[in-house]
């Protein structure tokens, strides 16, 4: 298939233009959209939407004792699903979460989520990939920046830009203990990025990103187009959606406050994996799900 979205494939660093809708239903129907139109502006013009108080503080504390049980039932676990720090043996993150545990293949199935995700998408929708992330108190470490899609296009075969990222907070973000941070306006520029994937580049990727991280002129192009950079802070409970594209990070966190998400990828049907554009062997499916893609038909 044609490569829209060429990247590591020399040394030079390019930016190029995005050539998919960033909502995919038609604006036109805005007011079948679970979301209003204000919404679907701001997720639109920014690439990103943060949605306060989405979950009940019932369902925040079934899904933070769900992340704290998987915790520590994983803590003396070897498995390539659970992500430890590269200088230590706390875990960073647990992957394929809304396949293999029962309640959160729930909250994966929920029809409020599923409203407005297939309202994005324009499609039926399936779960590309699903992970809790942790980033406990003192000691968290950072996620360097990186386009989401860049990898899953790069390293899983995700041909065009047509997924939403889903974060739900399950821990107060504050500006200053490591939360998600964005480039409002991203979305709209592909970096290709230099460097070339090796097999197995996931093995290091998940505790460390290097490849797929743009370089610095780039970066600074993209938060000097405007947009700066964005902190949706706000209380457990709420979730932000953003554009597959858009470049985002975080930073460690030295606080005493921990700082832990559940963060599920939505992929249209309509957009299934091909071979990796690197032209390299296929990631596991716990990490980019092929034979497993179902497509969600919701729970209420
Ligand atoms: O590899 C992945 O699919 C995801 N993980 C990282 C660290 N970066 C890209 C993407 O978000
Ligand atoms: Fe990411």
């Amino acid at each position: 298939m044609e490569d829209l979205y060429p990247s590591r494939q020399n040394n030079k660093p390019e930016i190029l233009k995005r050539k998919d809708p960033v909502i995919h239903t038609d604006r036109s129907k805005d007011n079948q959209a679970p979301i209003s139109k204000e919404q679907l502006d701001s997720y639109e013009r920014n690439g990103f939407l943060q949605i306060e108080n989405f979950f009940s503080s019932q369902e925040v504390t079934d899904m933070q004792n769900g992340i704290f049980e998987l915790q520590d039932s994983s803590r003396d676990v070897t498995s390539e699903k659970v992500i430890r720090e590269p200088q230590s043996e706390e875990i960073r993150s647990i992957f394929h979460v809304h396949n293999d545990d029962n309640y959160f293949q729930k909250v994966a199935n929920d029809q409020r989520l599923l409203d407005i995700v297939n309202h994005l998408l324009g499609s039926d929708v399936y779960i590309h990939q699903s992970r809790i992330n942790y980033k406990p108190e003192f000691s968290g470490k950072e996620f360097d920046w990186h386009s989401d899609f860049e990898t899953w296009h790069v390293e899983d075969g995700m041909p065009r830009m047509r997924g939403v990222s889903l974060s739900i907070a399950l821990s107060d973000n504050y500006t200053f203990n490591g939360p998600l941070m964005l480039i409002p306006g991203s979305h709209n520029y592909y970096v290709s990025c230099a460097g070339e994937t090796p097999d197995d580049n996931y093995k290091g990727s998940l505790q460390k990103q290097k490849l797929g991280v743009p370089d610095h002129d780039s970066l600074r192009w993209l938060a000097d187009q405007g947009g700066g950079i964005s902190v949706p802070t706000g209380k457990a409970g709420s979730i932000t959606l953003f554009e597959s594209n858009t470049m985002h990070g975080s930073s460690g966190n030295i606080t005493p406050y921990s700082r832990n998400n559940l963060f599920m990828v939505y992929n249209s049907v309509e957009n299934a994996l091909v071979r990796p554009y690197s032209g390299g062997k296929e990631r596991p499916e716990f990490i980019a799900v092929r034979e497993g893609a179902a497509t969600l038909s919701g729970i209420r």
